[in-house]
C-alpha cells in the first residue's frame, strides 16, 4: 500500500479520578492518534505516552514533532508492504519508540482492514476471548484500597495489581494479604527503587505475589538480575523492555521470569510481536500492558492479548474504569467477568468519535507526499 495522507491529532483526556503511581499522580492523559490513508481506506494508530515524560523520556509533544517533522515524511508517498518494511524506514532513527508506535499500529490497522481480517487474526491470535486483571493506584488510605477491593473481588476479577512506592509499600501488601489470602496479586513499583531497597525486596518474599514489576530503574538489566538472583518473587519488566534485543538480552542475564509487553514501550505491534516471539523462545511469559489509552490503543492491545505466549491476565480496562466518555468507540466493555472478547470487525475495531476528537484535540497537522 501507497501512503497518501498521515493525520495527527495531540489529544487530551480527562480521567473520572487521578491516576497516581511512583512516576506522579494524574488526571488528565495526553496521547497522540494517527490517521494513516492508503488504497482508499484508512488505519487508526495510538501512542500515549503523557504529558511529561515521568514513565519513559517520551512525552505526548515529542510523540507529536517526531512523527509530523521526522518520522512520517520517511513513510509518505512509499509502498510499505510490511510491519518490517515500515520498521525498516524508520530504523535510522534511534529511540522515540511511543513516536514510531503511533504510525506502526495505524499500519496494522490499515493492513488487517485491506485484508479484510480482524487485526487478532492478522497477528496470529489464537482466541479472541481475553482475561483481563484490575490495578489500583495509591489511594487515600489502606481501608479505601481493601473496600475497592472487595468489589472487583465479587465482580470476579482474576488478578489484581497494586501500584506500589515509597509509603505505600509492604504494610499495604500486608494488609492485602491478610484480606484476601488466596488472590492473585502483584505490585508494580515504577522504577521507584535501587539496589538499596534489597532487605525490603526479601521482606515482600513472605506476602506470595504472583510477581513485583519494574521495581528498579527505567533503563536497567543488570542489577534486576542481581535483585532477581536474591529474591524467590518473579521480576516483571516492563520500562525496561523498549525493543525485541532488549527482551533478549534480559532474559539472557536473568534480570526477569516475566515481561509486559506494551505497543508503545516498543515501537509499535511489529515489534511488539518480535517481543512475544523472543520471550516465547525462551519460555518466557509475557503479559499486554497499558498506558490508559482510549479504545483505539485499547483495541490494539486486546489484539495482542490473544497471542498464546500471553499468559497472565492483562492490563485491558472497560473505558467507563477511567472515562466518562471514551475519546473512541465502540468503547471497551467486558464480555464477562474479568474478560474481554477481541472484536472480529476488520481491523482493530475501533476508531475516534468524531465529536469527542474534536473536543480533546490540542495540535493536529495533516502530512501528504
Ligand atoms: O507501569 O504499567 C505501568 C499506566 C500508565 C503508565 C504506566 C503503567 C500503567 C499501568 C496500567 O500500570 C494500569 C492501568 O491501565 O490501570
Ligand atoms: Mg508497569
Amino acid at each position: 500500500m501507497r501512503i497518501e495522507c498521515i493525520e495527527l491529532y495531540r489529544v487530551a483526556m480527562p480521567l473520572v479520578y487521578p491516576f497516581r503511581t511512583a512516576f506522579g499522580d494524574d488526571d488528565t492523559i495526553e496521547s497522540v492518534l494517527v490517521c494513516m490513508r492508503a488504497a482508499g481506506d484508512y488505519g487508526w494508530g495510538e501512542s500515549a505516552p503523557w504529558r511529561y515524560p515521568a514513565y519513559s523520556p517520551e512525552c505526548a509533544a515529542t510523540v507529536l514533532l517526531m512523527v509530523r517533522d521526522v518520522l512520517a515524511p520517511l513513510l509518505l508517498g512509499k509502498d510499505v508492504g510490511s510491519g518490517e518494511a515500515l520498521q525498516g524506514l524508520l530504523s535510522g532513527i534511534k529511540g522515540n519508540q511511543f513516536a514510531k508506535a503511533a504510525l506502526d499500529l495505524a499500519w496494522w490497522d490499515l493492513h488487517a482492514k485491506l485484508s479484510g481480517e480482524p487485526l487478532w487474526r492478522a497477528l496470529g491470535g489464537r482466541d479472541p476471548l481475553v482475561d483481563v486483571g484490575a490495578d489500583f493506584g495509591v489511594m487515600e488510605s489502606v481501608g479505601l484500597l481493601l473496600d475497592t477491593m472487595d468489589r472487583a473481588v465479587r465482580d470476579g476479577y482474576k488478578r489484581v495489581k497494586l501500584k506500589y512506592r515509597p509509603g505505600w509499600d509492604l504494610d499495604m501488601v500486608a494488609a492485602v494479604r491478610e484480606r484476601f489470602p488466596d488472590l492473585t496479586v502483584h505490585v508494580d513499583c515504577n522504577s521507584a527503587y535501587t539496589l538499596d531497597a534489597l532487605a525490603m525486596f526479601r521482606q515482600l518474599d513472605a506476602y506470595g505475589l504472583a510477581m513485583i514489576e519494574q521495581p528498579l530503574a527505567h533503563d536497567d538489566l543488570v542489577d534486576h538480575a542481581t535483585l532477581q538472583a536474591e529474591i524467590e518473587t518473579p521480576v516483571c519488566l516492563d520500562e525496561s523492555i523498549t525493543s525485541a534485543d532488549k527482551a533478549r538480552k534480559a532474559i539472557q542475564i536473568g534480570a526477569c521470569r516475566w515481561v509486559n509487553v506494551k505497543p508503545g514501550r516498543v515501537g509499535g505491534i511489529t515489534n511488539a510481536l518480535a517481543v512475544h516471539d523472543v520471550c516465547a523462545e525462551a519460555g518466557v511469559p509475557c503479559w499486554i500492558g497499558g498506558m490508559l489509552e482510549s479504545a483505539v490503543g485499547a483495541s490494539h492491545c486486546l489484539a495482542l492479548a490473544t497471542l498464546p505466549n500471553v499468559k497472565y491476565p492483562s492490563d485491558i480496562f472497560p473505558s467507563a474504569r477511567f472515562y466518562e466518555r471514551d475519546l473512541a468507540r465502540p468503547p471497551m466493555v467486558h464480555s464477562g467477568p474479568s474478560q474481554f472478547r477481541a472484536s472480529d470487525a476488520p481491523g482493530a475495531g475501533a476508531e475516534p468519535d468524531p465529536e469527542m476528537l474534536e473536543r480533546c484535540t490540542l495540535e493536529r497537522a495533516e502530512l501528504r507526499p
